[in-house]
């Protein structure tokens, strides 16, 4: 019998408590901020804490709802994110609670908030499709380490029997032991488990520090962007005709929304390159050196142009590739007003975080509008595609050619430098190969038999579309009808009728540019310089 047992016992189930509560406080944390990080990172217009925060307002009633954005939306976000994070303290405390009194019911809580944030990301208008990684990567690592540290640190709560006991006289002597704070759990001594928990907070205050950094800097950017007005392009390009668009649902869009395009680059953190103070240099084999401010760059006279940019690294069959519409200054005009020297052959394109990309001067200088973009589908370029600007150049692939964060443009020889991948293994130069794609049907569709329209896209930068030819089970070569082209630099949508009979089928497709050369049906790899080989697809009719 301990002397005075009555309230040591209550002290140790309190403290106890306060364990648990204070182990789900600093793993939620760590999740938490983890989870920010990995949204600055990954997709920097949403965190998934102000998602959630925004998503609460938005779900208040009417009066409530004002009140809360006068006194956090417009006046005070740090006010609003600093009850956030006691609001969630709060509840991931409940949840080391939850945690203590019956195993697992803690972590539901927590995964309940991830799915909130998860609902919340994903809500918003521009969520990308990597929006969601950030939320279950937060309540994955805070489910983890709760589990975790509920394994090897923390004691559960005593058995009923034994809570029903509390305060009604001396202990018996073979209960089982109570929750003490001198040993918070089986392998490691309260000094011990306090210094777990010191170094959690010390990772979550990092990490949070770190994504608020980044967030910071990413956020001012968009302001900035926010504020940019484009000026018209001398020459528009003209409206979308009512022919180029084809009406077959699964079909790819014949312009790609920005928050869809696909993304490639080296860049782990998406470079916040603040537009007032950008510089683009035109160094190297020049008459003279030339600097060019981003409103210097928007007052030139503009070109728009609808473009296809592909990925060198694109499969048979892939969707690393997109239309848009591009608006920007040609490269020859200001390579003009630095006058290169005889000799020169390539410029090498460099970026304000260090990717590079060669570029033939003559695909600079040349009739396409090779062009410095500022522009695209009629807004500024987003971050992740490069603002304030980037190249744009019909015809080759983007990793020779569409050099994003635009910083240096320097006039050299492809006997003296290379891009940033041709040490690597990838071909200095990179033509876009004609390629030709089927959207519908499907890879493994399952369709009704009977008539059926087939439907997708070919492209040809520089050379144009003139024929899209589709095999059915290895029958002979026949022509798709194909929408009007936008111009000979974009990919053009097909379509065509088929009659299927029930049972298993393959679809081949192939295209000729525009000078009438097929498609080659050999395969080939990505490397070094683009795959080839016609995209199949197989798929069932019943
Ligand atoms: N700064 C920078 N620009 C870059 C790259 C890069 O890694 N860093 N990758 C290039 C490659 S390989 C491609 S395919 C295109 C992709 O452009 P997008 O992300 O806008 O679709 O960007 C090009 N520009
Ligand atoms: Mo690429």
């Amino acid at each position: 019998m301990v002397p005075g047992g009555y309230s040591a016992q209550r002290r140790d189930a309190m403290e106890a408590r306060r364990y648990w509560a204070l182990a789900a406080v600093v793993c939620t944390g760590v999740g938490v901020a983890a989870g920010e990080l990995v949204a600055a990172v990954l997709s920097p217009s949403a965190s998934p804490v102000s998602a959630v925060g925004q998503g609460v307002i938005g779900a208040l009633p009417g009066g409530v709802k004002e009140w809360a954005i006068h006194l956090f939306g417009t006046s005070d976000k740090t006010v609003f994110l600093a009850s956030m994070v006691v609001v969630m303290a709060v509840l991931a405390a409940v949840a080391g609670l939850l945690e203590r009194a019956r195993r697992g019911r803690g972590l539901v809580l927590i995964a309940v908030f991830g799915v909130a944030g998860i609902v919340a990301v994903a809500s918003r208008p521009d969520a990308s499709s990597l929006a969601f990684v950030a939320p279950v990567a937060a309540g994955g690592l805070a489910m983890a380490l709760l589990a975790w540290v509920r394994g090897r640190l923390l004691r559960p709560a005593p058995p009923r029997a034994f809570q029903g006991e509390r305060g009604a006289g001396p202990r018996r002597p073979d209960a089982a032991p109570p929750p003490g704070p001198a040993a918070p759990g089986r392998s490691t001594t309260r000094r011990g488990f306090l210094g777990y928990m010191g170094a959690g907070a010390v990772v979550a205050a990092a990490a949070g520090g770190a994504a608020v950094v980044l967030r910071r800097a990413s956020v001012a950017v968009a302001g900035l962007r926010a504020k940019v007005t484009l000026p018209r392009a001398l020459k528009p390009a003209p409206a979308v005709p009512a022919a180029a668009v084809l009406d077959v649902a699964g079909l790819t869009p014949l312009v790609t929304d920005p928050n869809n395009f696909y993304r490639i680059d080296t860049a782990l953190v998406v470079p916040a390159v603040n537009s007032d103070t950008w510089k683009l240099a035109v160094t190297g084999l020049v008459e003279r050196e030339v600097t060019l401010t981003f409103a210097e760059l928007l007052s030139k006279p503009l070109v728009e142009q609808y473009v296809t940019i592909g990925c060198v690294s694109n499969e048979v069959g892939g969707d690393l590739v997109g239309n848009a519409r591009w608006l920007g200054w040609p490269v020859r005009e200001l390579l003009a007003e630095a006058g290169t020297v005889p000799g020169a052959d390539m410029v090498l394109s460099r970026s304000t975080d260090g990717f590079t990309a060669g570029t033939p001067l003559a695909a600079l200088t040349d009739a396409r509008n090779a062009m410095i973009a500022v522009g695209m589908n009629g807004a500024p370029l987003p971050l992740v595609h490069g603002y304030p600007a980037r190249l744009i150049v019909p015809g080759l692939y983007g990793y020779v050619s569409a050099t994003k964060w635009l910083a240096e443009l320097k006039v050299t020889t492809f006997a003296a430098d290379q891009g940033y991948w041709t040490p690597l293994g990838w071909s200095a130069l990179g033509p876009i190969k004609t390629a030709s794609r089927i959207d519908v049907p499907r890879n493994g569709a399952d369709l009704a038999a009977g008539r059926f329209t087939a439907a997708g896209l070919a492209w040809a930068p520089e050379r144009g579309i003139s024929a899209v030819q589709l095999q059915l089970d290895g029958g002979p070569w026949q022509g798709a009808s194909l929408a009007a082209a936008l111009n000979k630099d974009t990919w053009v949508q097909w379509q065509a009728p088929l009659t299927l009979t029930a049972g298993r089928h393959q679809l081949r497709v192939r295209a000729l540019d525009g000078a009438g050369a097929v498609q080659t049906g050999v395969p080939a790899p990505p490397a070094p310089n683009g795959a080839t080989g016609w995209h199949t697809v197989e798929f069932t009719a019943r």
